[in-house]
């Protein structure tokens, strides 16, 4: 690289993260070093998101469920994470906190971005969430979880909706709460 400037991270953006985040200085700092060795143009592209997030599910199909895994961390919807965006989901994913990481989920689910969640939206996560899980896997499952379209009228059932009423943030992560399924049902199997 050679430009000084490109290695340090801004103070605002510092600033920002300390705010946002329960990380430390030295954590994010620390962070951004890796960041800048493993993607030196400072941001990730789907394609890199891919082959990284691929690489936590050898024996399945992670493509559409990354997109989408993607599609939820991009919060300006510019196309590509930068470090800020990077640090803001791994805080929301890996917190201890519960609805914190229901709040992710919800924007997961929320495929359209518009603020709620439609019974075709959480049909289309339960494909990609189903292609997560090992052919082998997949037949031991449940009857009425045995293909996506079950997955998803299962788990749509847990909130008391209409096919064609929609969900608000709070109704679902409510939802989730109250329904050890609903919980189960909006993971990745083999993700425990
Ligand atoms: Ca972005
Ligand atoms: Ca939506």
């Amino acid at each position: 690289m050679g430009n000084s400037k490109s290695s340090a991270m801004s103070k605002e953006i510092l600033e920002d993260l300390k705010m946002h985040t329960k990380f430390s200085e030295n954590e994010l700092s620390q962070w951004y070093e890796n960041f800048q060795k493993t993607c030196p143009t400072g941001r990730i592209t789907p394609q890199e998101f891919e082959t990284i997030y691929g690489r936590f599910f050898p024996e399945s199909d992670a493509k559409t469920y990354s997109q989408h895994v993607f599609r939820s961390f991009d919060t300006n919807d510019d196309g590509t994470l930068d470090f800020k965006e990077y640090i803001i989901a791994l805080h929301m994913t890996s917190s201890g906190r519960m609805e914190r990481r229901l709040e992710w989920a919800f924007s997961l689910f929320d495929v359209d971005k518009n603020g709620y969640i439609t019974k075709s939206e959480v049909a289309e996560i339960c494909q990609a969430l189903f292609k997560l899980i090992p052919k082998e896997e997949q037949d031991k499952l449940p009857a009425d979880e045995s293909t996506p379209e079950k997955r998803a009228e299962k788990l749509w059932s847990y909130f008391d909706k209409k096919d064609n009423e929609r969900l608000a943030e709070g109704e679902f992560i409510q939802g989730v709460l109250e329904n050890e399924n609903a919980l189960r049902l909006i993971q990745c199997a083999s993700m425990k």
